[in-house]
């Protein structure tokens, strides 16, 4: 899609080096993508506006071409490598932010399901925003949520899945919780493109997070209302 072997990025300004950096994303090229995400952050971009408005936004793109089968497998890989090495960079930033702790999460991307950006995107977001969590990774059967969560004792369960046949695997994690008593220990939360509120409720988990800002907020929220209860007995 683009022509990026000897272009200077610095010369490009802020809307030209978005473009370029979606189309750098879309071609799979790491290196260029680091250096997009590194001369937006030297011009004061903020680590988020860089996330949503560079990285994300380009891998929407990859995802309608991938749907449209102008993109495959092998290319999708390279971006989302690309992806994550810009995101990379953003990590520490973003986990940065010096927030008082708020609790705990353990978040992982339900069995059958290899997609991790979004949930680590998730995981980043919840980070900085002074929640302390255990990423499970990929693939994880109902047994990897139930040992994290003895283990760890957190505050709050986080699914991911982005495939309509992972989805429904999220019920059976929530089933389980209920069968062993330990259903409303947890806050759940769940999240992935295919799903939307109507789903989250009727596999039981407390809410739908459309995204990772969103994911933030809900989590703050039940956790304080969570606290609200506690504390009238
Ligand atoms: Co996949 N793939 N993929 N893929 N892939 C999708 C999901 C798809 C929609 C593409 C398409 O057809 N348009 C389609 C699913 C169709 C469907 O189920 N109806 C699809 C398919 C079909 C497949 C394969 C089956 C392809 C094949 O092999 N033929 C295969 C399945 C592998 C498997 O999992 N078993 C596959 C493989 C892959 C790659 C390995 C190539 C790669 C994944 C690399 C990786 O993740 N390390 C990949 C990618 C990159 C995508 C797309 C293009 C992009 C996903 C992404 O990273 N988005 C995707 C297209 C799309 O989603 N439109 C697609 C960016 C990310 C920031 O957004 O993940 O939505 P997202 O996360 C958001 C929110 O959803 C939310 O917050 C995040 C941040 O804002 N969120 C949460 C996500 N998880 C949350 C958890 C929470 C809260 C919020 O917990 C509390």
């Amino acid at each position: 899609m683009s022509d990026a072997g000897d272009l200077d990025l610095n010369s490009l300004n802020d809307e030209e080096l978005t473009q370029q950096i979606h189309d750098d994303l879309y071609d799979g090229l790491k290196e260029e993508v680091v250096e997009g995400v590194n001369i937006l952050l030297g011009r004061g971009w903020s680590p988020y506006k860089t996330l949503t408005e560079g990285l994300v936004e380009g891998m929407r793109i990859v995802g309608i071409d991938f749907r449209d089968g102008i993109l495959f497998v092998p290319e999708v890989l390279l971006a989302a490598n690309a992806m994550k090495s810009g995101m990379a960079i953003l990590r520490p930033l973003l986990i940065a932010t010096g927030a008082p702790r708020l609790g705990k999460m353990i978040i992982g991307t339900v069995k059958g399901d290899i997609h991790d950006i979004g949930k680590n995107l998730v995981a980043m977001m919840m980070e900085g925003a002074g929640f302390d969590v255990i990423n499970l990774g990929i693939n994880n059967p109902v047994e990897n949520y139930l040992k994290a969560a003895e283990e760890h004792k957190p505050d709050i369960i986080g699914m991911s899945a982005l495939l309509t046949t992972t989805m429904p695997y999220m019920k059976v994690v929530i089933d389980t919780l209920k069968e062993k008593g330990m259903r409303d220990d947890y806050i759940v939360l769940v999240g992935g493109a295919p799903l939307n509120e109507e789903f989250a409720k009727a596999v039981g988990a407390d809410a739908y997070c459309r995204d990772a800002a969103v994911a933030v907020e809900t989590a703050k929220a039940l956790l304080a209302r969570r606290h609200n209860l506690l504390a009238k007995g």
